[in-house]
């Protein structure tokens, strides 16, 4: 049965940093417009764009405040999206700003973007306490508090001394929610870790698969433990992790491959951190296939944002190795871009579609990597 939902209109508000090029500028719009699109049922109608650093208390500035205001005075919009990492106390300034105008405006920077796709895409336990407890820390107490003060009031939005008088209040209930969802959390990774550690008892070796998101890592999965985990042409659709067996005739035993969470650029630390739980079977691993879709013009910027996450999470650059993936997709100026730009580091172009370098991946670079691993 087909249900209605009602469209979200959503008013982006760009911060163009200082000495940001127009390339860099269209790539992230681009992505916010993606991002966007994941979400199913929402729509960017209008930007709004001010050049410029952060400023401290408002992000965008008094005068642009005045300026989105107006804007929303004259046009029915549901959620304010600023690109970047709003604090909470910025945010909670803007949302008040804006409620002289809209009482149900919403303030979102783009990590409440991206976990309002994951929430979309959730389906574990686990995915879902991850995802409550990085929105609790983007919230901050205050906004997080909104919620708190709402129910109290019988669902009327009463603004006076909102947030002000409550603080403390809020703080504390924010704290307690938080310990909570870590609580929650904390089991789930337990038993994980048994899981892992069992694994390492019997010597079985691990095979991890990381990288952007959309790059084709549930594809390549698929291809290697001959599973039909979803794939998609969108943002975020894995959320979770999953494990899966390759028999590699080379070592003569059966390894362990997983599939997780994709990367994206300007991630706050507080995010990786809530996913700790998800992203422990890759730390673990044995290997790290960094997957890169090599068509992606933004290639070497998202490797380096994949590198940074990776070393944020302690991953060890000897582990890694990177596939270049969707060759099929690439023309000869392409595969040469890549044989001349990485001949030093151990990479593979393989395609998940047409299957080429998958045997190269099993039975040159897993047994290498493999028989290094456990020396
Ligand atoms: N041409 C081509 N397309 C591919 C290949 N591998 C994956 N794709 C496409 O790339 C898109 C993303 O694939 P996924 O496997 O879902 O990518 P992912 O990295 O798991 O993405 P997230 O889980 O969303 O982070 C899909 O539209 C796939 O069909 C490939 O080898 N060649
Ligand atoms: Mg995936």
């Amino acid at each position: 049965m087909e249900t209605i939902t009602k469209e979200i209109r959503i008013l982006l508000v760009y911060l163009a940093r200082p000495k940001i090029s127009r390339s860099e500028m269209e790539q992230d719009v681009t992505e916010l417009w993606q991002l966007t699109a994941t979400l199913g049922n929402a729509t960017i109608t209008d930007i709004i764009t001010q050049h410029g650093s952060i400023t401290p208390a408002s992000y965008i500035g008094t005068g642009k405040v005045e300026e989105v205001a107006a804007y929303l005075a004259d046009h029915p919009t549901d959620i304010v999206l600023l690109n970047g990492h709003v604090k909470p106390s910025q945010k909670f300034l803007l949302t008040k700003s804006f409620w002289e105008i809209n009482k149900q405006i919403i303030v979102w920077d783009r990590v409440d973007l991206i976990l309002a796709i994951f929430s979309k895409h959730a389906k574990t336990t686990e995915a879902n306490l991850q995802i409550e407890l990085a929105r609790m820390h983007n919230m901050g107490p205050r906004i997080f508090g909104m919620g708190m003060e709402l129910s109290r009031q019988g669902g009327g939005i009463g603004t006076r001394g909102l947030g002000e008088t409550n603080t403390e209040l809020m703080e504390r209930h924010w704290k307690r929610e938080i310990k909570k969802v870590k609580d929650a959390l904390e089991k789930i990774t337990k038993t994980r870790t048994t899981q892992m550690e069992h694994r390492k008892h019997l010597g079985i070796r691990t095979v991890s698969i990381v990288g952007y998101t959309n790059a084709g890592k549930t594809s390549l999965f698929n291809v290697l433990t001959h599973k039909k985990h979803l794939v998609e042409n969108a943002l975020f659709a894995t959320l979770d992790s999953t494990v899966g067996e390759v028999y590699l005739p080379s070592l003569g035993q059966k390894i362990v491959v997983t599939d997780t969470i994709g990367f994206i650029s300007n991630l706050p630390p507080s995010l990786i951190e809530a996913f700790t739980s998800t992203l422990l079977e890759s730390v673990h691993a044995d290997v790290v296939l960094h997957v890169i879709d090599a068509t992606d013009p933004s290639m070497t910027e998202k490797i380096r944002v994949v590198n940074e996450i990776l070393n944020s999470l302690h991953i060890p650059e000897q582990k890694e190795v990177l596939v270049f993936n969707k060759a099929d997709a690439l023309d000869e100026a392409g595969r040469n871009k890549i044989i001349t730009t990485f001949a030093d580091s151990p990479y593979v172009l393989v395609s998940a579609k047409s299957h080429e370098g998958i045997d190269e991946l099993t039975n040159r670079i897993f047994p290498h990597y493999l028989n290094k691993a456990t020396r």
